[in-house]
């Protein structure tokens, strides 16, 4: 059975313009409750880290740059289905291409600076959510 709970991140360039709470709300028009946030500055190194991933990638070190630009705000997300629906809900990583009504259709800029994360596996949903918060902060 699909998990329950996904991580997301209300990106720099979406948190800076203040549409984390119209974020928030869209989110849980869809269903989703808040089950932990936080807002930080990524430093160099954390967001080095959590997009590993994608390291020899040509974007790296844009995305990098961009996701250390300002503070960003990591939640942990519940409903059932939580990966397939925020991904759904999100829309395209490229807002060009992203469905009406989607987070990245409404607030993204472009396909650098697209407004939010969301985890693409149940696996990197636990992967993340404990790179973002210690288990004593998911309990509630
Ligand atoms: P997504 O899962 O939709 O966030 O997209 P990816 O995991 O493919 O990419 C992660 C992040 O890398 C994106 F959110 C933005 C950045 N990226 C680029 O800047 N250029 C690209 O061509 C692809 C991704």
């Amino acid at each position: 059975m699909a998990g329950r709970r996904t991580l997301t991140i209300i990106k720099p360039d979406a948190f800076g313009a203040g549409k984390a709470g119209l974020i928030l709300a869209l989110l849980e028009q869809h269903g989703f409750t808040v089950k932990a946030a936080r807002a930080m500055h990524l430093t160099t190194a954390q967001a080095g880290e959590f997009y590993a991933v994608h390291r020899e990638r040509p974007f790296y070190g844009e995305l990098v740059e961009f996701m250390t630009s300002g503070p960003c705000m990591p939640l942990i997300l519940e409903r059932d289905d939580a990966v397939a629906t925020l991904r759904t809900v999100i829309g395209a990583t490229d807002p060009a291409e992203a469905a009406e009504g989607t987070v990245r259709k409404l607030y993204a800029e472009s396909k650098g600076r697209n407004a939010i994360h969301a985890s693409d596996s149940d696996e990197n949903a636990d992967r993340e959510s404990r790179f973002f918060f210690a288990e004593a902060d998911t309990l509630v």
